[in-house]
This record gives structure tokens, C-alpha cells and sequence, in this order.
């Protein structure tokens, strides 16, 4: 249940490293934590804040379409991966406007920066919705989750659809201790966007119950986590769905565990906040395959959270 997302958020502020970072805002961290979600007790959305779930899903879908171009995002109006594309056309030949250098930043210091940033991201997202050349040329992230987890490519140029094996797999020999998907693919790091935060996640059933943990290489506490909760809990939903089974445990387990400083005001907010009775999935009960799920087939019923809390995400 929720407590333990809100003893983490408490476990890093009083115990956790201040220390540099690579986005140049600074977080306090703490290595190697774990989280065990029963999903027979509700569905984890956090709810001493509002957490888009809408976002939540058309991201996963995204993940399972096996798309790795925001256009797709774009068109439910999820706008959670535009950073990391529009910094691949800011420092292209092709872009023609004011210097983007460190935009990531300077936007949340520089208020005439930001004015001129938001004017930029504006006309990158309507080029990526009208332009299908432009689309094709700065919508993709990179060998990002899609591709890895449907289209690994192998040594053989061929390609490994690994979701569509591990549901073969759950389904013909559900002891099997293999039941892994990585997105961790070595040879793609360096051409990736941003490389996988979501490394690995492995499935085991008893009981008839389907259980998955996710091995987090590096996890945003205040920002990612909470989508990352919801979004690999939806799976394991999705992924029962398919093999006839019911949902088990979700286990999250992260690496560097951190809050970005400028995080912190958020973080005490909501650690004042009283918990809610979590909500419940509600599936289409039509849909029995992972990959023909659309966004309306997807809700939570029951979802009355404390106020959304904003903050700036570190690009
Ligand atoms: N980079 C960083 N710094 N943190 C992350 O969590 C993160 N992700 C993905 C890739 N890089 C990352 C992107 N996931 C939001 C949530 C998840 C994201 C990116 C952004 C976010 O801003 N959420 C807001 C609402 C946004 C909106 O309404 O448009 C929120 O309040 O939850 C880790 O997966």
C-alpha cells in the first residue's frame, strides 16, 4: 500500500547522500530499495497527490505498440517524453532559433528564457504533429523501451519480440525462473535518448497469481516513481489478462533512489497528507491480448486523491 512510497520519500530525506547528478540539480540518494505491492488490495495509484493515470497509460501502450516516437504520445496529449526529443532537434544543423543550451534548467531560472523555450517546444510539437518527414526525423527517442522490448534486433538481424515470449513462456511453463524482459541492451546505450531506467522485470506465478518485480537502475522518487508504480502494476494486469491468470504481487526494486532538491517543498506536502483508500482497475472485459488494448479500454474506478502537486522535471 501507500505507506511504503511515503516511507521511501521519508527514508531518503533523513537518511540519503547529497550528491551532484547528471541533469546539474542536485538530489539527496540512497542505493538498493525495495517495495512489495499486493495487487489483490487495490490498484497503487498514489493518492496524497493526483498521478495522471491517463498518462500512465497511453505511455504503457506506447511501450507495448512498440513505438518509440512521441507522436503517438502527442496525440493523446501526453507530453512526458517531449524533452528528450526536442533536445535531439535543438542541437541539430536543422534548428534555426534562439540557443536551447541547457534549456532544462534555464527555463525554471530564466523567466524571458522560458517564454522563448515554450514558444520553441510549442512549434517543435506542432511540427512533429503535421510534418510526417519532420516526425520520422526527431519523433524517435532512440532505441528506447518499445524497440528493445518487441523488436530487440540480434546479432542475426533478426528480431526478438520479447513481450510475446515471456507471455508464451508464463503461459507453457509458468515455474520457469526466466520469465525476464530486459531493456537493457548494451550495444544501444550510447545512441539512446535517455538509456532504460526500467532495466529488467521478471513474472513468476503460484497460486494461479501473477507477481512481477522491476529492477530500477535509477528512479526519480517524487516524479517517476509514482508513474512507474502505477504503469508496471498496469502490466502485470494486462499480462494476467492474457494468460488467464490472477494479479499477485508488484516488487519495486530500485538502485539510486532519489528527490531532486528542488523537489523537497513537494515531498513535505505530501508526506502530510493522509492516505486514501486506493483505487480499482477496470479493464475492458472484451480485450484479452496485451497488444489490442486502446486507452479507453483502460480506467480506475474510485480514485479521489489529495490536489495534484506540481514541480519541474530534471531534462
Ligand atoms: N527523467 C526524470 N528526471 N524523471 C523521470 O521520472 C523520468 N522518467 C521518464 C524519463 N525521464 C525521466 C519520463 N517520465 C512526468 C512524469 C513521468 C515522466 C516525465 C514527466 C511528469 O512531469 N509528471 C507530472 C505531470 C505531467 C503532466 O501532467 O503533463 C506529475 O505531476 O506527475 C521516468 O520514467
Amino acid at each position: 500500500n501507500e505507506k511504503q512510497y511515503l516511507d521511501l520519500c521519508q527514508h531518503v530525506l533523513d537518511t540519503g547522500s547529497d550528491r551532484g547528478d547528471r541533469t546539474g540539480t542536485g538530489t539527496r540518494s540512497v542505493f538498493g530499495y525495495q517495495m512489495r505491492f499486493n495487487l489483490q488490495e487495490g490498484f497503487p495509484l498514489i493518492t496524497t497527490k493526483r498521478v495522471p493515470f491517463k498518462l500512465i497509460v497511453s505511455e504503457l501502450l506506447w511501450f507495448l505498440k512498440g513505438d518509440t516516437n512521441i507522436r503517438y504520445l502527442l496525440l493523446h496529449n501526453n507530453n512526458i517524453w517531449n524533452e528528450w526529443a526536442f533536445q535531439k532537434w535543438v542541437d541539430s544543423d536543422e534548428y534555426d532559433g534562439p540557443d536551447m543550451q541547457n534549456f532544462g534548467l534555464r527555463s525554471q531560472e530564466d523567466p524571458d528564457f522560458n517564454e522563448q523555450y515554450q514558444k520553441q517546444m510549442e512549434r517543435f510539437k506542432q511540427s512533429i504533429l503535421e510534418n510526417d518527414d519532420f516526425a520520422e526525423k526527431y519523433g524517435h527517442l532512440g532505441d528506447v523501451y518499445g524497440k528493445q522490448w518487441r523488436h530487440w534486433k540480434s546479432s542475426n538481424n533478426e528480431t526478438i519480440d520479447q513481450i510475446e515470449q515471456v507471455i508464451q513462456a508464463i503461459k507453457e511453463n509458468p515455474n520457469s525462473r526466466r520469465l525476464i524482459v530486459s531493456a537493457w541492451n548494451p550495444e544501444d546505450v550510447p545512441t539512446m535518448a535517455l538509456p532504460p531506467c526500467h532495466t529488467l522485470f521478471q513474472f513468476y506465478v503460484q497460486d494461479g497469481k501473477l507477481s512481477c518485480q522491476l529492477y530500477q537502475r535509477s528512479g526519480d522518487i517524487f516524479l517517476g516513481i509514482p508513474f512507474n508504480i502505477a504503469s508496471y502494476s498496469l502490466l502485470t494486469h494486462l499480462i494476467a489478462r492474457e494468460c488467464g491468470l490472477n494479479v499477485g504481487d508488484f516488487i519495486h526494486t530500485i538502485g539510486d533512489a532519489h528527490i531532486y532538491y528542488n523537489h523537497f517543498e513537494q515531498v513535505k506536502i505530501q508526506l502530510s497528507r493522509t492516505p486514501k483508500t486506493l483505487p480499482t482497475l477496470s479493464l475492458n472485459p472484451d480485450v484479452q491480448s496485451v497488444s489490442d488494448f486502446e486507452v479507453e479500454d483502460i480506467k480506475v474506478e474510485d480514485y479521489n486523491p489529495h490536489p495534484s502537486i506540481k514541480a519541474p522535471i530534471a531534462v
